[in-house]
């Protein structure tokens, strides 16, 4: 592993010869940002020795060709945005960012689907369409950053999966670049192909491991017409946390979201957003969406879920049916991980997803967690698809060895909590560099194997975003 090449004199000149010398960074004051991502902690950063710029799938392709030539690994870069280091160029060598493959290619309104770059914002795709009565259903809490193809690569969730599912439902078309510098295509505008393997299933939430993504296909839906937002208090986590299957299976209604936040979580972001909400003697809240093209049956339906949760002991439900408030309660929920690194830039952020019926199960067992190492584990989360965020985070006066100890065992112990709950260890984020030791340990060899003979296939030299999610030996 890691017998790669440098990046010499020559390369460079090469990679000017295809992209021009405006889009080959060599200088290291510019090659910095590319050697993190939003991971909240610089335990993973690494330098690249170039990063270029293409405008094309058949540039990708040429710099890909001399990559696999000379032995040199590349990593394909979104926004940065990823929370695991997948976009985090391990073994040095060159990063290939898609910010200049920005456009949108087409919208068709007749299939409802647009064909797209992959460093097109995913916030401009709903922008782009909402006029036209459409909405795009990923919904990552990093949208007014993320690009659509770091979205496809990481298979990203969000806040709108407990009724919309992730990323990759509404994928139905990409071209991607191949190791080798093949470009192809894999299915196309077409809601239903059987046509083969599903590769396209494969390359979505592979982490950048298999090819790089130049060309997305995304299906799109009607825009539902309203929306609203309940916030409810509740006096306890756990009061908050049984709540969450009981809206899912006695609420007859799917929701868009529930999110779930303890005060720990809240409060932090309040205080970092000023935002002086009275949240009273609540000690979590759930911030529950519901949307649709009625606004009776809106009302309706808001109405029932408020009452259940009234029934179960909230303390407060607040509603927020108009854009203003619902734009601030979400902001409350969506600024917790900023706030969080602002406090605290040692943590850990995690995204362990179980079987919706196991979430309350979960809070006890964090607490046995955080009283066991004696640290912090705020929680928060889309708990309406079993994928909570818990945060494991340093005491300040924990020395940093000693926090990089416990941050070892303590995740272990989730994750097999989390394991024995029948979740698992990542919803959202992905393994890439952070989880990579964890996920080795607790997969399945036989399926640890497949995976790796999968990516000798694809990548025969394994030049493509090497060390990400499993090592090759
Ligand atoms: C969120 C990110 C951390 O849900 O996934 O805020
Ligand atoms: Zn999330």
């Amino acid at each position: 592993m890691g017998n790669y090449n440098p990046v010499d004199d020559d390369t460079v000149r090469e990679l000017v010869e295809i992209l021009g010398e405006r889009w080959v960074v060599t200088d290291p004051e510019k090659l910095e940002p590319f050697s993190h991502d939003e991971t909240p902690t610089d335990q993973y950063s690494h330098m690249p020795e170039a990063v270029v710029k293409p405008k094309s799938a058949e540039e990708v392709s040429r710099v890909l060709q001399i990559a696999n030539r000379k032995l040199i690994p590349v990593t394909p870069r979104g926004a940065g945005s990823g929370l695991s280091g997948g976009a985090i160029p391990e073994y040095g060598g060159i990063v290939i960012s898609t910010e200049r493959m920005n456009r949108v290619i087409e919208i068709d309104e007749a299939n409802m689907m647009m064909t797209l770059e992959p460093g097109v914002i995913t916030n401009e795709v709903n922008e782009k369409i909402s006029q036209l009565g459409l909405f795009f259903a990923g919904y990552p809490m990093s949208l007014e950053t993320c690009y659509i193809g770091g979205n496809v690569a990481e298979n990203a969730g969000g806040g709108k999966a407990v009724k919309y599912g992730v990323t990759g439902r509404y994928v139905v078309g990409l071209e991607i670049v191949l190791p080798t510098g093949e470009i192809i295509q894999l299915g196309g505008k077409r809601v239903k192909d059987v046509t083969g393997y599903d590769l396209k299933g494969l390359i979505i939430g592979s982490e950048g491991t298999l090819g790089i993504i130049t060309k997305v296909i995304i299906k799109l839906l009607p825009l539902p017409a309203g929306r609203i937002d309940l916030l409810v208090l509740f006096s306890s986590a756990q009061a908050a946390i049984d709540m969450v299957p009981e809206i899912m299976t006695g609420a007859r209604v799917i929701p868009t979201s529930i999110e779930f936040m303890d005060k720990l979580a809240f409060g932090t972001s309040c205080e970092f957003l000023n935002e002086h909400i009275p949240y009273h003697d609540a000690e979590a809240m759930l911030l529950i969406e519901i949307d649709g093209n009625s606004p009776a049956n809106l009302e309706t339906e808001a109405e029932h879920i408020g009452d259940l949760c009234e029934k179960r002991g909230a303390i407060e439900v607040y509603v927020a049916d108009n854009y203003t408030t619902q734009q601030r309660v979400w902001a409350i929920r969506r600024g917790i991980p900023e706030a969080f690194l602002v406090v605290s830039p040692h943590q850990s952020l995690e995204d362990i997803v179980v079987p919706t019926a196991s979430i309350p199960a979960l809070l006890p067992e964090l607490e046995k967690l955080s009283k066991k190492y004696g640290i912090v584990i705020p929680c928060y989360g889309h708990a309406g698809d079993g994928n909570l965020h818990a945060t494991l985070v340093k005491n300040p006066d924990m020395p940093l060895e000693e926090w990089y100890e416990i941050e070892k065992d303590a995740l272990k112990e989730l994750y097999s909590i989390t394991m024995k709950l029948g979740g698992t260890i990542s919803g959202e984020h992905g393994i890439g560099t952070k989880r990579k030791e964890f996920f080795n340990e607790l997969c399945d060899p036989a399926l640890l194997d497949l995976m790796r003979r999968i990516k000798k296939t694809f990548d025969p030299n394994n030049i493509m975003n090497p060390g990400k999610i499993f090592d090759m030996q």
